[in-house]
């Protein structure tokens, strides 16, 4: 969408902007292009039902940028920033996607030693070029390469929050189309996987042909790598591949079986097929040359001798045990959420780094049909997103009052809770008082500083704020960013034991790059017998919506309703932060 098109530009101007040190505006063109970012209608026809006063009612736009905004959608381009394109000649994107790299650096970068792409950084840092300019050094150097390292690592995979809108348009799209008599995707997006090689449909239909042609002009592809008529392959803009196969209607069962997989799973189902003298294959389950199923996928799984195992845990991580058992567990569902109680604001203008106020939040709250919202405003250690201190949690609390007192005289069964994201400093305090924290309704902590501390000296940190009697959740408990940067160096067992003696509640964080815990560290939570809250961490009230992805991700991890404590009713959520 051009929203998306326009936010990456407005973006970039921010970093533009923090290159040259100009002070307030970088923070402003962020905001408008998160705004833009999560806007649910295209901006084109935005402008043109609504003209230049529409424009300028978006979330963080204001004049100036809304007037870039429409000189982009009349003319393609907007000349500020082209001007900055041509001072410096950098791939900003590229080279700020390297974790630690902010503009400031890119501009030393591209000045003393002209690096302009990804390329150029790494011959640089490998000569050991980098380390002799001011302000760099020897450990920048390091890091410079580990990022790049990083980066080529994960290269290749998508965030499955930027991809599963995507799929689920062309999965609607292939749905409307009469020829189509059964659709689903399979693969790593059906288990939710949290990142994505690539994207399977398979179809069930009687004219392939047809299917085929309408699914190879698709809008929005960049390349068609094969066209035949049980099996198509395209590339769309995005950069991700999606592949369709047409199966016979007697094989639908057993090719979404291997199609789903992981191959891991697959090894291991195949392998009790052949226990039990069948053969299992994507065509249906055979013994000789009779197929005794195929058709359904529970069938499948039926004459192994199993129960169908969520697509969600096929990973060979005792799913198949629990499936021969019939012991497979009762997992998390989107309907069970109650509440969320990771949101930040907008308050007084800037306070807390959010896009919208209390209350559009709360009311986004209530259309999810939930009972409760949690405002966890980052505290004064976070300057960026301007954290409040504890006069400012005071006067955002009487603000609450009010709220929780008007959705009651009107009758409203909903409750906006107290919270804060306090800062868990170097040496595990938290950075703000323990007599105002007792006053919240909630405290969660969390890391936003020092990433790269050694292991022992992490994980007593960690610790160290768990035992904070006011401390109730820790989010994002290991702090890797997808794509960007690995977990904090933690000993998560020592961590996970920590949990359960001080009774802390670890946060699965449904941000698409976060993620965290991921569905390996809950499971071992869950199995320690740790609660967790699903939190979203919300900075716009359209990221309610990632709440789907921290669902996935502990379904994942095997995690049923009663793990998630905010599952529960107020009263009963309550009670676990006494
Ligand atoms: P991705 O695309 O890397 O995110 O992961 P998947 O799981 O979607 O993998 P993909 O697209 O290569 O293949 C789709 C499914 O097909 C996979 O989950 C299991 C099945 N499959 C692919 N290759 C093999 C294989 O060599 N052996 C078995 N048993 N199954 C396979
Ligand atoms: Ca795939
Ligand atoms: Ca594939």
């Amino acid at each position: 969408m051009l929203n998306q098109e326009i936010a990456k530009i407005l973006y970039e101007i921010a970093d533009f902007l923090e290159m040259e040190g100009v002070a307030f505006k970088p923070y402003a063109y962020q905001k408008a292009a998160l705004g833009l970012e999560t806007l649910g209608d295209d901006i084109k026809e935005i402008y043109k039902k609504g003209g230049v006063k529409a424009v300028e009612e978006i979330p963080g736009v204001g004049k100036s940028i809304a007037e870039k905004i429409i000189e982009y959608l009349e003319t393609g381009k907007i000349k500020y920033y082209q001007d900055y394109k041509k001072k410096y000649p950098v791939n900003m994107a590229e080279l700020t996607s390297v974790e630690g790299l902010g503009p400031k650096m890119v501009r030393d970068l591209y000045k003393y030693l002209k690096i302009k792409n990804l390329k150029d950084l790494e011959k640089a840092a490998r000569a050991g070029r980098i380390r002799n300019l001011p302000n760099f050094g020897e450990t920048t150097e390091k890091n410079i390469l580990q990022g790049i390292e990083f980066l080529k690592r994960s290269k290749g995979r998508f965030l499955l929050g930027d991809i599963l809108p995507r799929v689920r348009e062309i999965e609607n799209n292939l749905k409307n189309l009469k020829e189509v008599e059964e659709i689903s995707v399979c693969g790593s997006v059906r288990r939710m996987k949290e990142t994505i090689g690539d994207v399977d449909f398979l179809v069930v239909t009687q004219n392939p042909e047809k299917v085929m042609d309408f699914f190879c002009s698709l809008s929005g592809i960049e390349k068609i790598w094969g066209k035949g008529i049980t099996k198509s392959s395209i590339r769309l803009k995005e950069g991700f591949d999606v592949d369709l196969r047409v199966v016979p209607r007697k094989s639908y069962g057993s090719a979404l079986q291997y199609f789903t997989g992981s191959k891991e799973h697959n090894i291991q189902t195949r392998k009790i097929a052949i226990e039990k003298g069948l053969k299992l294959n994507e065509y249906g389950v055979f013994r000789g040359a009779e197929q005794v199923a195929g058709k359904t996928e529970k069938e499948v799984y039926q004459v192994l001798g199993m129960k169908c195992p969520p697509p969600e845990i096929r990973e060979n991580r005792g799913e198949i045990e629990a499936a021969l058992e019939g012991k497979l567990p009762k997992l998390v569902e989107l309907k069970d959420i109650n509440g969320d109680l990771h949101c930040h604001i907008k308050w007084k203008g800037r306070w807390d780094g959010g896009a919208n106020t209390i209350s559009e939040m709360a009311v986004k709250a209530m259309e999810r049909g939930y009972e409760y919202i949690g405002i966890a405003s980052h505290t004064k250690f976070l300057k960026i997103e301007h954290g409040l201190d504890e006069r400012q949690l005071e006067l955002r609390d009487k603000e609450i009052d009010k709220l929780n007192k008007k959705f009651e005289s009107q009758g409203l069964k909903f409750r906006i809770l107290k919270g804060c994201e306090a800062n868990i400093l170097n040496d595990g305090s938290i950075d703000i008082k323990n007599d105002a924290l007792k006053k919240l309704d909630y405290a969660i902590a969390g890391i936003h500083s020092n990433f790269k501390m050694e292991k022992s000296k992490m994980t007593e940190r960690i610790i160290k704020a768990m035992k904070n009697p006011y401390i109730k959740i820790i989010s994002h408990p290991t702090g890797r960013i997808l794509k960007r940067r690995d977990e904090y160096q933690i000993d998560i067992e020592k961590i996970l034991r920590a949990a359960r003696e001080t009774k802390t509640i670890l946060e699965v964080n449904s941000y698409p790059e976060r993620l965290d815990l991921n569905d390996v560290n809950i499971k071992k939570a869950i199995e320690l017998g740790i609660k967790l809250v699903i939190n979203t961490d919300s900075h716009h009230q359209d990221h309610l919506r990632y709440m789907e992805y921290g669902v996935a991700t502990a379904r994942r991890g095997w995690a049923e309703k009663k793990d998630i404590i905010n599952t529960q009713s107020l009263g009963k959520l309550l009670t676990f932060f006494k």
